[in-house]
């Protein structure tokens, strides 16, 4: 359902810890206009030997082409792999984007009360922009949104021009969200001089860029900055609680509508807070409003930047799956992706960047700081979605080493004050003995590679192991238990009977074992089973890996390995046993 607010010109208490204003989606609508920036791009990467001639020749002060030879570059798109140039696809330091764009005179100084926002999808690590020379926003941090109300620097002049210039810098440190560390080599022997190199604990390739659209987009003076949505039923009735915070002038009043899918209007409200009341709500499919939580069977999914053809064959391929749910693996995915799901009645675990985390320097007060403040962002962006579950605050953290006790008790205490309605997790690898963030959890999500990393080849362990698993994960803490990952990388087209590694075989032959195990502790506290992974995906070159990781039920193309219709096979079966799960697609979505 659709909540639309309107606006004539009342404030905000929250039962939450209050968040620093919203980061709505950007729609138009009679109020607000919108303008797509995607397209191509001016795009210079730095060179120099200490990545600063952008800084120290101030690129951001004219057209960038003034200053140098400049490449055509897509956004939204990573930059790493348009060109031959392979010391682009490794390239690490700052590059520069530019955009210049003429902007409609209704948005122009005589505009009355109109703001103009430039609005950042996401761009991955670290961004600084400017419009028209003047430095207007910087921001940490990959997959989120971020944005700046630029209409004193629009509407200062009277020219129509506008020249957007984002510096991007893709480096990792110990305290960033993922962390990574750079390396010199110092060996004049062996490397030239002022050779580094990029270091990351993580399993999937470094990509950077604009990976997500960026709008201008226009709002009234007086002007709706955020609202937040919860919901709640008692027989027949839905309750959808809401809270609307207005910037720009105290002195309003605030309508609501609630509508359906199709537009007819269900419920109304008046003023900032209140609650409105659904009679014989169709209730979102297919865990959370359900009396009996059903089992959720999942695969993981990955996506970086945006791609609406990828995100369509995605989907359908997990329809025809059957599968219900995903992780956000390991980092938040794109809006336009998240919009679909709740649309659909996929169920996201939605996970920060919070992946690599594997040294003692990755659980400083920095980097406790800055992972707060992703929390906020993602709940910010995510928190009305009904698709969203459960958050993950991260991935197979070193979470054995003492300082993670305080970091995750920390992170996770946040991110409940933030979002009291939800549950929240990491992923673990850690052994259930050492573990010091489990405590902090509300499920147990764990990751095992059986007969994989341990024990290669032999599958016949498999079964004895994860029952050890499960049951010392459970007697320990007696919370629900999701087995977050598993499976075996395989070669798509390479086949080898009896099964070994690497054959879609033993793929499919870990996968058999592995079930067997979850469908009797499903009856049980196993409440999910993700497999690892939806399809092959790019990782650093390592001699485990082969053009990256193979571990996708289909490849890179998007075709099934034989393991997919195990799959296929399971899920379905699973659907239909269950009286609540239906395999249909139900709309509910606020
Ligand atoms: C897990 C990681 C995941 C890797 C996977 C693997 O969470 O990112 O891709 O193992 O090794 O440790 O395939």
């Amino acid at each position: 359902m659709a909540l639309c607010c309107s606006l004539c010109l009342l404030l905000l208490s929250c039962q939450a810890l209050a968040l620093r204003g919203g980061m709505l989606y950007p729609r138009e609508s009679a109020s607000r206009e919108l303008k797509e920036l995607n397209g191509i791009w001016s795009f210079r990467a730095d060179f120099s030997e200490q990545r600063d001639q952008g800084f120290v020749q101030q690129w951001y002060r004219k057209p960038l082409r003034q200053s140098g030879p400049v490449i055509d570059m897509p956004v939204p798109a990573s930059f790493n792999e348009l060109t031959q140039n392979p010391n682009l696809r490794k390239y690490t330091g700052w590059v520069w984007y530019e955009k210049e764009v003429l902007l409609p005179r209704s948005w122009l100084p005589n505009a009355l009360n109109t703001r103009v926002v430039l609005r950042v999808g996401s761009a991955h690590y670290y961004s600084i922009v400017w419009v028209n020379g003047v430095q207007v926003t910087e921001h940490e941090g990959g997959h989120l949104p971020f944005e700046a109300d630029i209409s004193r620097i629009v509407q200062g002049g009277s020219r129509a021009a506008c020249r957007i210039t984002i510096a991007l810098n893709n480096t990792l440190t110990p305290q960033t969200l993922p962390p990574g560390s750079i390396q010199f080599m110092r060996d004049e022997s062996k490397y030239p001089r002022g050779y580094f190199v990029q270091n990351t604990r993580f399993d999937f390739f470094n990509y950077a860029g604009i990976h997500r659209p960026v709008v201008l987009y226009t709002t009234p003076s007086v002007y709706i900055d955020d609202i937040t949505v919860t919901t709640a039923w008692a027989g027949n009735i839905g309750v959808v609680r809401y809270q609307v915070l207005v910037t720009g002038s105290t002195r309003y009043s605030l309508s609501l509508n609630l509508r359906e899918k199709e537009g007819k209007v269900v419920a109304m409200g008046e003023g900032p807070i209140g609650e409105l009341k659904v009679v014989e709500p169709r209730l979102w499919w297919p865990y959370l409003m359900h009396e009996n939580p059903g089992y959720l069977y999942y695969l993981e999914i990955r996506g970086k930047g945006l791609d609406w053809s990828l995100i369509v064959k995605d989907l359908n391929l997990l329809q025809w799956l059957g599968a219900n749910s995903f992780r956000t693996s390991h980092y938040p995915y794109a809006e336009e992706i998240m919009d679909l799901c709740d649309a659909y009645g996929i169920v996201v675990i939605d996970e920060c960047p919070g992946v690599g985390m594997r040294d003692p320097e990755n659980f400083g007060n920095a980097s406790l700081a800055h992972h707060l403040v992703v929390m906020e962002e993602l709940i910010r962006r995510d928190k009305n979605r009904p698709s969203v579950v459960m958050w993950s605050v991260a991935n197979e953290p070193a979470s054995e080493l003492s300082p993670a006790a305080y970091y995750f008790k920390t992170v996770i205490a946040h991110t409940k004050a933030i979002d009291p309605t939800r549950p929240v997790t990491f992923v673990s690898n850690a052994n259930y003995a050492h573990d010091h963030g489990a405590p902090y959890v509300d499920v147990i999500c764990v990751n095992s590679y059986f007969s994989w990393y341990h024990d290669a080849g032999h599958l016949e362990v498999i079964q004895l192991q994860l029952n050890t698993q499960f049951e010392s994960w459970y007697e320990t803490y007696q919370k629900p238990i999701i087995q977050s990952e598993y499976g075996a990388d395989s070669i798509a087209g390479l086949h080898n009977d009896p099964p070994l590694m690497f054959s879609e075989e033993y793929q499919k032959a870990v996968l058999k074992e592995y079930h067997s195990v979850f469908d009797k502790k499903r009856k049980d506290y196993v409440i999910g089973e993700l497999i690892w992974n939806f399809a092959d995906f790019m990782t650093d070159q390592a001699t485990s890996r082969v053009l990256g990781n193979k571990k996708g039920i289909f490849t890179r193309q998007r075709q099934p390995k034989a393991a997919a219709f195990v799959l296929r096979d399971r899920y379905w079966k699973l659907a239909n046993e269950s009286s609540c799960l239906r395999p249909t697609l139900t709309y509910y979505n606020l």
